[in-house]
């Protein structure tokens, strides 16, 4: 069905390998509470966290009377099983494997039987309190979880045409339409955390039923203008314990302080935020509504250019997982949860939609090469939930104020929101490649891959060969098999000095509108392309208004951030110092961290002093030091050691 990308991107096809090989299966044996892991606390003094099994699938065979038992984890436990199901549809839609797709029909089939007859679908309410439901939206995640299972339903009903899995998405909705919206007698309301929306408007995309584009909206537009609900909901709720006290969070936390449309900056916990955000800009393409638009401009304005770290990550702060203000981006104290990075690539593919400007592509791709990547380890078996861009494990583990920041990624972990999300990015990077409407086709992201697309008046197939993300060469052959003229986006990599191209052979002078170049290939044409996007080694400066990285620059190459680490650099990374007429070597290396590029120079390294003073009135010394750059996303591949983006110049 739809659109048909084949990567074949050696890069890209090692993680989706190993997504289909270790993480689907590992995934699955961790909501069975067969894994045998062993889950960290998040934090230190933090007591809150289920930590001892996932318990997913056994609270949906409790809830569908399989078995017998009480509910056990986060209100959105429920939410791990729905990531896991979409990311088994993508990759069913890449390939076929029946053994997954029984497991898949199996899981169908329990979260069937775990429904309500009226429709309603959370195992926490069904097996703590059915008459509690909808009574504690500012935690209970209930249209978290339901909107998570209609994004699974719709992308496996896509891959693979079972119609008892959408259907009982849209008896949820349904459900969830019965007792949402501005008539009497109806709940007016919205989730504590975006996710429904998102759900609702990929269920109007396949079924074209306009309740839930309507209801999409409504929980969109709602939100804000009443900032006591959650409050007046938690005063009167007797039920089950689904706040913890999340209710006497700041408006801000959830996105409550002002109707949507009149916020100008990004607040409150980020990953709500991109939620929020990437259904505001799916609705905004889907209807055309201009207002809708400068809404998501002014929040993707304020995210990118002043809130967003270098690596694509976002959430300054781990209290409440929360953006802080702008220019406020501490390397070693930050969030970066890799759901943030993930919501802020979904939120990209929404603008490009709507407005064919090659930033939304760039910082897809800043996003997804960094610090989303980063979010799992080279085995595909350990996972960071905070990315950061400093660390000194030893204040990790001392420090309360840095515990959250882990030096080696967990093999899960006590909220295990992440890898699951991971999982269905990864899986579905082909609906990443390109943007499609009517008669036009964007390249956003280049990725070795053969494609046929569709567009209104027949298909277009677009090969791409190239050793991207390592080399700076694509060869992309077009050929437009509609009955019409096709334009086609052609994005020059902003990172890139001095890209070049040929078409047909022949050089061609670049173009830019905003940051694509079109050509445009008549019916029945075809078109060879070579882009030469050099990829030098860049040195990034970031705006002095964020006090931490000043006097320091971050090096980076192609799509890639780079970092330095205790492994190749020593100890105390603080005390080197990369000078700015420092020449830089790069290098791939296939035998290194499953094949990358390496950056050498020399740099300088402070002198540790002969004493043990802490203060003395001496400037310490310098000596010359050789210094080694890993790509940010390999970094904590090779055991516990320092780690630092930054460095000073
Ligand atoms: O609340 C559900 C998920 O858990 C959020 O998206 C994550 O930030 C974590 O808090
Ligand atoms: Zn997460």
């Amino acid at each position: 069905m739809g659109n048909n990308v084949k990567i074949t991107s050696e890069f890209w096809g090692r993680y989706r390998n190993l997504v289909r090989t270790e993480m689907i299966p590992f995934q699955w044996n961790v909501l069975n509470d067969v894994a045998g892991i062993k889950i960290e606390k998040e934090r230190l003094n933090d007591d809150g966290i289920p930590s001892e099994k996932s318990h997913a699938m056994e609270n949906f065979r409790i809830a569908a009377g399989r078995a017998k038992g009480t509910h056990y984890g986060w209100t959105f436990q429920d939410s791990d099983v729905y990531k896991w199901l979409e990311a088994v549809a993508y990759s069913l839609r890449e390939k076929m494997d029946p053994e997954l797709e029984k497991k898949a029909l199996e899981v169908i089939d329990l979260i069937a039987d775990a429904q309500e007859e009226d429709g309603y679908l959370d195992t926490f309410y069904s097996i703590l309190g059915i008459q509690y439901r909808y009574q504690s939206l500012a935690g209970s995640h209930e249209l978290y979880c339901m909107g998570h299972f209609i994004e699974a339903a719709v992308a496996y009903y896509v891959a693979t045409g079972n119609e008892k899995v959408l259907s009982v998405a849209k008896k949820a909705a349904d459900n969830i339409d019965d007792n949402f919206g501005p008539e009497d007698g109806k709940i007016h309301g919205y989730d504590g955390h975006e996710e429904i929306e998102i759900g609702l408007l990929r269920l109007f995309h396949v079924t074209g039923e306009n309740r839930y584009l309507n209801l999409a909206k409504y929980f969109l537009m709602e939100r804000g203008k009443h900032p006591d609900f959650f409050r007046e909901q938690a005063a009167k709720y007797e039920g089950p314990n689904a706040l913890n006290g999340i209710e006497k969070a700041a408006d801000t936390y959830f996105q409550n302080h002002k109707p949507i449309l009149q916020q100008d900056t990004a607040e409150g916990h980020a990953v709500r935020v991109v939620y929020m955000c990437t259904a505001l800009a799916d609705l905004a393409a889907t209807t055309g509504d201009a207002e809708i638009y400068e809404a998501c401009k002014k929040l993707w304005n304020n995210i990118t250019s002043r809130r967003m770290f270098i690596t694509g990550g976002i959430g300054s702060t781990f209290h409440g997982e929360s953006f802080t203000l702008d220019y406020d981006l501490p390397n070693d104290t930050m969030y970066c949860e890799t759901c943030a990075a993930i919501g802020l690539i979904f939120f990209a593919r929404q603008m490009l939609r709507i407005e064919p400007k090659a930033e939304y592509a760039e910082v897809m791709e800043r996003a997804l090469y960094n610090c989303a990547l980063a979010g799992m380890a080279l085995d595909g078996k350990h996972f960071f939930y905070v990315n950061p861009l400093e660390v000194n494990p030893a204040k990790s583990l001392k420090d309360p104020g840095k515990s959250h920041v882990k030096p080696v990624r967990p093999s899960w972990l006590g909220c295990a929101c992440c890898p699951p999300n991971l999982a269905r990015m990864i899986t579905s990077l082909d609906d990443y490649v390109y943007t499609i409407s009517d008669d036009a086709i964007l390249i956003n992201q280049y990725i070795d891959s053969a494609s046929s697309l569709k567009l209104k008046n027949g298909t277009v197939t677009i090969k791409q060969t190239t050793e991207y993300p390592w080399d700076e060469k694509d060869i992309i052959a077009i050929k437009n098999e509609t009955e019409s003229v096709v334009k086609i986006g052609i994005r020059i990599p902003a990172w890139s000095s001095g890209a070049s191209l040929k078409i047909n052979g022949i050089v061609s002078e670049i173009s830019k509108e905003d940051g694509y170049h079109y050509v445009e290939l008549s019916a029945g044409d075809s078109m060879d392309v070579e882009l030469i996007f050099p990829m030098e080694v860049k040195r990034n400066y970031c705006n002095p208004l964020v006090s931490e990285d000043i006097g320091k620059v971050a090096i980076s190459r192609g799509p890639f951030v780079y970092c330095l680490e205790g492994v190749d650099n020593g100890t105390s990374l603080n005390c080197l110092r990369l000078p700015e007429d420092a020449s830089f070597e790069y290098q791939y290396k296939a035998d290194l961290l499953n094949g990358v590029g390496i950056i050498k120079t020399t740099g300088k390294r402070l002198e540790l002093s002969k004493s043990s003073d802490l203060y003395t009135n001496s400037r310490p010394a310098e000596q010359d030091a050789s210094l080694t750059f890993i790509p940010y996303y390999a970094w904590a591949n090779r055991g516990e050691n320092e780690m630092e983006v930054w460095i000073r110049e």
